[in-house]
């Protein structure tokens, strides 16, 4: 098998934090330099169907985008740690809080620095308003989170899972921006803090100077 990722990026982090939590090391990992579009050549369009990182491609040639869809790939390819859900009721409550920290935090955070950042002109047509308003929409996330986070360690169950993974891999990219969790939401500040700590955090990043 063979991911295609590149470094920093949220959606393929969330990929190479779930390899990390789950040991995984027998993928090939195949970093794509987005700023040259690497991502947009023909042969990885004809496999990816979008100019999108990551892609997981399978030894029989069955190609993968959707960093979700991978991690559930991932996920019934190699089950522990379970990360998805051991019974129907875990599994929809994983499943909802996946999808609310998607929309309500992930993706607002991620385009906020799509359209703050410099360096992301290269790949977005920014716009300020876009930025603003992706802000104020994520920092609403932000409260609905520390509510559920002020009865629970983790969001979805006594355990980290996909939907911790997921929020946090939008959340964190708004450090490309100086963003960090404001100090009135102790919830999640401190649920930040422990996503931070978990050496599977450092998979996908570049790495640290010795
Ligand atoms: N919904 C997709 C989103 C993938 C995505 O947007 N990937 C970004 C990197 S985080 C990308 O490849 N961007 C390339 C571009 O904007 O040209 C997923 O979850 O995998």
């Amino acid at each position: 098998m063979k991911l295609y990722d590149t470094p920093l990026a949220p959606n393929p982090r969330r990929v190479r934090w779930l390899m990390a939590e789950k040991g995984i090391e027998d993928i090939e990992v195949v970093s794509l330099n987005l700023m040259e579009g690497q991502h947009k050549t023909p042969d990885y369009l004809r496999k990816a169907g979008l100019a999108n990182v990551p892609m997981l491609e399978l030894d029989d040639g069955t190609c993968i985008t959707e960093s979700v869809a991978i991690c559930r790939y991932l996920e019934s390819r190699y089950p522990e740690p379970n990360l998805f859900g051991r019974s129907p009721e875990e599994t929809a409550v994983i499943e909802m809080w996946m999808r609310r920290g998607e929309m309500l935090v992930s993706l607002p955070f991620m385009n906020m620095v799509r359209h703050s950042h410099p360096a992301m002109a290269a790949l977005e047509s920014q716009s300020p308003e876009m930025a603003e308003r992706s802000l104020k929409g994520g920092l609403g996330g932000l409260k609905v989170l520390d509510r559920r986070l002020a009865d629970h360690e983790w969001l979805a169950a006594d355990r980290l899972t996909i939907a911790d993974i997921v929020t946090f891999s939008g959340l964190d990219f708004g450090r490309m921006v100086k963003f960090k969790p404001p100090e009135d939401l102790p919830n999640v500040v401190r649920w930040a803090d422990a996503m931070r700590e978990r050496p599977a955090a450092q998979a996908g990043m570049p790495k640290r100077a010795a």
